[in-house]
């Protein structure tokens, strides 16, 4: 890949980009917790049927996340949006590490659990106490609140999965990093990517069926990958 001809970047990131960080991944041997599948989880049907069981799973993500530190793959990632001027970032991931790396423009697909919405009135607000009060948590309208992400069929935010499609389809390279690529509708970004004459860089410890298409598959950790494509990129600058 020649950098020096790429003029527009997209990014789309899952779990895997925070393992580095101590987040557990949802697929693979370290994504479970407490025996449940995260489709059995992260879904309506779910909460409806035990939202304290789900709320604790949350509880213990946000203490998890808040406690675990950045690792260099969000923090190369933060140095890239600055330095590039058509840059996009898209992730699936709902722990805010993007934000707190200090990427400022961050595509957020599937929500984030620093924010709760309340089931009755609509209403979202930003929820930072950690660990939480009580579980589950309420409104003050006495309805019930809950995270705001997406669960499966659910729909995803209208905006962000326009902004994905409007970056995949217009950009010159696509990074895909950390992700097992079987999610959907967010696994088709990097084909729209690849759809609109893009050049696929997959950077994973596996194969994926995204490796299928990429043009390049870095098999390898992400904290360590990201730093030394940037290295590679900028060195093609100078
Ligand atoms: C490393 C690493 C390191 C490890 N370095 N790499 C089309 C076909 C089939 C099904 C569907 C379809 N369209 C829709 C569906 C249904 C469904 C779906 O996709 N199901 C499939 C599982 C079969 N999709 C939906 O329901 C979506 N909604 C929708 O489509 O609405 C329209 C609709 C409505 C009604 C009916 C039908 C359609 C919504 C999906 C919401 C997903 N939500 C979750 C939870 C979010 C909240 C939360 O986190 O609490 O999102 S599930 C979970 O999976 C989470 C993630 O964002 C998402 C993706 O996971 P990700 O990031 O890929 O993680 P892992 O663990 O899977 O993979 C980690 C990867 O990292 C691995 O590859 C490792 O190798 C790698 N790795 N360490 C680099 N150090």
């Amino acid at each position: 890949m020649d950098f020096r001809n790429v003029r527009s970047v997209a990014v789309l990131t899952g779990a895997g980009i925070s393992a580095e960080s101590g987040v557990p991944t949802f697929r693979g041997e370290d994504g479970l917790w407490r025996h449940y599948r995260v489709e059995d989880l992260a879904t309506p049907g779910a909460f409806r049927r035990n939202p304290t069981l789900v709320w604790e799973w949350y509880d213990w993500r946000r203490e998890l996340i808040a406690n675990c530190q950045l690792n260099q793959a969000h923090l190369t990632l933060a140095e890239m949006e600055k330095a590039l001027p058509h840059f996009t970032l898209i992730t699936q991931n709902v722990d805010g590490l993007h934000r707190r790396a200090g990427s400022q423009k961050v595509v957020e697909l599937h929500g984030n659990l620093w924010d709760v919405r309340c089931v009755a009135e609509g209403t979202v607000r930003e929820y930072l106490d950690v660990p939480l009060p009580e579980v589950p948590l309420r409104c003050q309208c006495g309805a019930l609140l809950r995270p705001n992400v997406v669960w499966f069929g659910e729909s995803l935010p209208a905006g962000a999965i326009a902004a994905a499609q409007e970056a995949a389809m217009s950009c010159d390279l696509m990074l895909v990093i950390g992700t097992s690529g079987v999610v959907h509708p967010a696994a088709s970004v990097p084909l729209w990517a690849k759809q609109g004459g893009a050049y696929v860089i997959e950077i994973n410890v596996q194969r994926t069926p995204i490796s299928t298409y990429a043009d390049e598959v870095v098999l390898g950790p992400a904290a360590v990958e990201m730093p030394k494509l940037w290295a590679e990129w900028r060195k093609a600058l100078e």
